[in-house]
């Protein structure tokens, strides 16, 4: 019974939240017992995200969906009166482990930080999750999708995106059943989410009676892929697939068109950034193919609402990959503070005690967000298993299928 009454009112605190969107204000809610005209708690949730250095079209693309959260939630009605104010951290990760693991021992020594929403990289997620775990800091990820993050067995770590063990599938059912792909070049770049996606297609790829011709492993940091491309026409697949990350895999791309391959090329939810089609040229690109977690944002209830709030905080700028997953992803931070805030009372957030509730909140979710329906199973992983597939046209990612 507790959970049920839990799980109701983190899903009302969400949705409080979330409807601020269409009206650029919050809604009126009742105060529960602390007073809005004192001063307010100051709560902070850390953004950890490869802000300045790897896949940083994505990363900046979070701190704005994180960022825009936060501002609507200060805004609102509800924040203030549970006698809160919320303040994001950017932690440049910049998508590599070790310096992930310095940002999160630099989010876990601060006492106000209770939340991460971070972080894109599974590589970087992973050992951050643990120092995370250590202070009982709840992490949720918005795009780190490797299997491996939920099934350490931690609490306080969830993510509102599907995992690979989905998405490798989903890609190989739409090349062998809809795109009528028979034999694929598998490829990654030797990370922990290009190694687990191509191993999941692949998979996936023969068991729909698909070939996979041959497999090749590179490195994210890798620009020059000429003797591959070489070693792959040679098997003259009808698809390259690629495990990996839009920097390099655009270069990937590019240089496999120049070098006369005429298979399109497919990846993950890495490669789906305006970057790849930019990196790779508009021409070369043309007909590749990209999964990504989801329904496209403008398809969803909410996703019009969020637009216009996004436009409207960064004119010109069209949101990446994660940036609706990441407003998500803060929202359930906020929600769930807000929630212990009643339990515990506001100034106790930050408390063990705060932490402990804040972390039942959470995996107690049950709500309608931008990107869809969001409850967590028992290991942290979201219900939402939708793929979509997408195909660079006129030099644009456009949707090719939605979720089958
Ligand atoms: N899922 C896209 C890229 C991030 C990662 O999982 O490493």
């Amino acid at each position: 019974m507790k959970v049920s009454t839990k799980r109701l009112l983190a899903a009302v605190s969400l949705l409080v939240v979330v409807a601020m969107i269409s009206t650029g204000c919050g809604g009126s809610t009742s105060s529960s017992g602390s007073s809005s005209t004192s001063s307010p708690t100051e709560v902070k949730i850390g953004i950890g995200a490869p802000l300045t250095a790897g896949a940083t079209a994505l990363g900046q693309g979070m701190q704005r969906g994180a960022d825009l959260a936060i501002e609507q939630a200060n805004a609102s009605s509800t924040v203030t009166a549970a006698g809160l104010k919320f303040t994001g951290v950017p932690g440049d990760d910049q998508g590599d482990p070790k310096t992930g693991v310095t940002v999160a021992n630099t989010f876990a020594s601060d006492p106000a930080l209770v939340g991460v929403m971070g972080h894109l990289n599974s590589g970087v997620s992973i050992p951050a999750s643990k120092v995370y775990n250590q202070k009982k800091i709840v992490m949720i990820s918005p795009a780190s999708t490797n299997p491996a993050l939920t099934a350490q067995g931690l609490d306080n770590v969830f993510r509102v995106c599907t995992t690979d063990a989905v998405q490798g599938p989903a890609a190989a059912s739409f090349a062998v059943n809809l795109l009528g792909l028979k034999t694929a070049y598998v490829t990654d770049d030797s990370t922990p989410y290009g190694e687990g996606l191509a191993s999941a297609f692949a998979s996936a790829f023969t068991a729909a009676g698909g070939k996979v011709v041959g497999t090749a492993k590179t490195s994210d940091k890798d620009t020059d892929f000429n003797a591959l491309v070489t070693k792959i026409k040679g098997t003259n697949p009808g698809l390259i697939y690629y495990g990996g990350i839009y920097n390099a895999g655009a270069l990937f791309a590019k240089q496999a068109k120049d070098g006369g391959i005429k298979a399109p090329f497919m990846g993950g939810d890495g490669l789906y950034d305006p970057q790849f089609v930019k990196l790779a040229g508009a021409t070369e690109a043309e007909g590749d193919f990209a999964t990504s977690v989801g329904y496209p944002t403008d398809k969803l209830p909410l996703g019009q609402d969020f637009l216009a709030a996004y436009n409207k905080k960064y004119p010109g700028q069209a949101p990446a990959a994660y940036d609706a997953y990441a407003y998500d992803a803060t929202n359930v931070i906020i929600a769930a503070v807000v929630e212990a805030a009643k339990s515990v009372g506001a100034d106790k957030v930050v408390s063990p005690a705060g932490r402990t509730e804040i972390i039942k909140d959470v995996a107690a979710t049950n709500v309608t967000g931008v990107t869809g329906a969001i409850a967590f199973d028992a290991h942290g992983d979201t219900t939402n298993k939708a793929i979509t597939l997408y195909t660079v046209q006129g030099g644009a990612w456009v949707t090719k299928a939605l979720p089958q």
